[in-house]
């Protein structure tokens, strides 16, 4: 029996061949293009019964299926269809397509490409590339058809794996329909690889809608591994509010381990919230949650932040978790990556021309005027003011300058030609007056990419003096 797939894929084989070849000769007679296609049906139908789910033996059964659907209707497929182990001769899966080409009808083709995928399953373990990607480009006019594979347990596990994948892709992200199809998934399948692949999807593209309906199955999901992960997607995907959400679940559980995981998601981004679930954490009776609540500390750096480390040190006894505050604080008295105090003191990004945190950057590219503002603790009699534009570069459109008591004038204007990272000067318009404040406009518009200034330094002919304060128009991360 086993030899009756490949006899007919043989066969199949043969018959595509010839008609191929009538196809190709008719055409242009090209006898090379002829021999490769040959070749390349051949092996496709040796490779694939031997090794169905083999990378080689995939390649080989697919290829055939695009150079069919592109020439003209294969007359052998009926033979095909009844015999499906056989891939080189799957095009026939797709009878809708020949029809709904004719007939334009682009959800038709979707289908049959759906169809396609799902018999794919029977032959490859993973399923063909090929009818996947097109699933996924059309999968849009599928989401009702590819909700069902989903909720189907009888289904290859592959298959709904990568159903869950692609409907957690951002472009489904707004769609109630598809997040309603990944939740119900994980009602009925809170744990394994299937309710980690829909999490996973879904804390990699989901929104603040997941969010609510991943918070909502928290408090029926018993396995704390699975609610573990409920709770990493819900902090995912719940964004400005998802330190809110945090809270909440940290108030209603009751497994230590689960509390630990539930602070160690705090979202930097939203201090209020943050504060009270840390605060929350200090006075656990378990010191591994307050551990976490120890080490998230340092992500914010208010008065407020710093007030509650210090009111937490003065009573803490336990060395891990005093260790950890310490070490927050360490962080809090860090100056973050990018952060307009980057730009004080001398350079000190070792390589301009790339991107580094120890350079101030704007919060978003190519955002149009940005500015920077120094303060100098020495005024200098300035002739130059040099921009250490160290990432992108010529964005610098005008220096205004400021004497002791004085007020602001522009002392240059116009079109640097810098083009990538490195020194731009500007050369004042009134040379020699002393200086001891500067602001940088930039025009991140002229030259595309992200904007970073390492440091701004004042120079004279008695000598230069770099920034000791700063403002900016806007800061990464902030
Ligand atoms: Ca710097």
């Amino acid at each position: 029996m086993k030899a009756l797939p490949f006899v007919l894929s043989v066969i199949a084989t043969v018959v595509a061949v010839l008609a191929l070849a009538a196809t190709l000769s008719s055409r242009d007679g090209d006898v090379a293009e002829l021999r490769a296609r040959v070749a390349e049906l051949e092996r496709g139908a040796r490779a694939a019964p031997a090794k169905p789910g083999a990378p080689g033996a995939a390649e080989g059964a697919e290829r055939p299926r695009r150079t069919r659907r592109n020439r003209s209707p294969a007359p052998s497929d009926p033979p095909v269809e009844a015999e499906p182990v056989v891939p080189v001769v799957r095009p026939a899966v797709s009878p809708a397509t020949a029809g709904d080409a004719a007939a334009g009808n682009a959800t038709g083709s979707a289908q049959s490409f759906l169809t396609g995928w799902v018999r794919s399953f029977e032959t490859q373990p993973k399923g063909s590339d090929f009818f996947r990607l097109a699933v996924e480009a059309y999968a849009p006019d599928l989401v009702a058809d590819l909700r069902g594979y989903l909720a189907d347990a009888r289904q290859p596990p592959a298959l709904r794996l990568w159903v869950a994948k692609i409907l957690s892709a951002p472009r489904f992200s707004d769609d109630p329909y598809a997040i309603d199809a990944l939740v119900d998934a994980l009602q009925t399948s809170p744990t394994g690889d299937l309710a980690k692949a829909v999490i996973d999807g879904i804390a990699g593209g989901g929104g603040p809608r997941h969010a609510v309906r991943l918070e909502a199955l928290v408090p029926t999901t018993t396995d704390t591994t699975a609610r573990m992960a409920l709770i990493k997607g819900v902090a995912a995907t719940a964004g400005q509010h998802a330190n809110a959400a945090l809270l909440r679940l940290f108030g209603r559980e009751q497994h230590e381990g689960v509390r630990a995981a539930i602070v160690a998601s705090i979202n930097p981004l939203d201090e209020t919230s943050g504060l009270q679930l840390i605060r929350r954490a200090a006075s656990d009776d378990h010191y591994p949650v307050r551990n976490r609540g120890a080490e998230r500390l340092g992500v914010f750096r208010s008065d407020d932040a710093r007030a509650l480390l210090d009111e937490w040190l003065a009573w803490e006894k336990e060395h891990a978790v005093r260790a950890r505050l310490s070490a927050a604080r360490a962080q809090q008295d860090e100056i973050p990556s990018y952060d307009v105090r980057r730009v004080l003191g001398p350079p000190d990004v070792p390589t301009p021309g790339a991107d580094h945190v120890n350079a101030w950057c704007p919060a978003q590219e190519n955002a149009g005027t940005e500015w920077l503002e120094l303060t100098y603790a020495k005024a200098v009699d300035a002739t130059v003011v040099r921009v250490y534009e160290v990432y992108t570069g010529g964005a610098v459109a005008r220096v205004d300058v400021r004497s002791p008591g004085g007020s602001w004038r522009v002392g240059w204007e116009g079109t640097s030609d810098l083009h990538g990272g490195g020194t731009f000067e500007a050369r004042l318009s009134s040379p020699g007056v002393a200086v001891n404040a500067v602001r940088v406009t930039l025009d991140t518009g002229r030259h595309k990419g992200w904007h970073e200034i390492d440091a701004v330094e004042l120079v004279g002919p008695d000598g230069s003096a770099f920034a000791t304060d700063a403002t900016a128009s806007s800061t990464w991360g902030q």
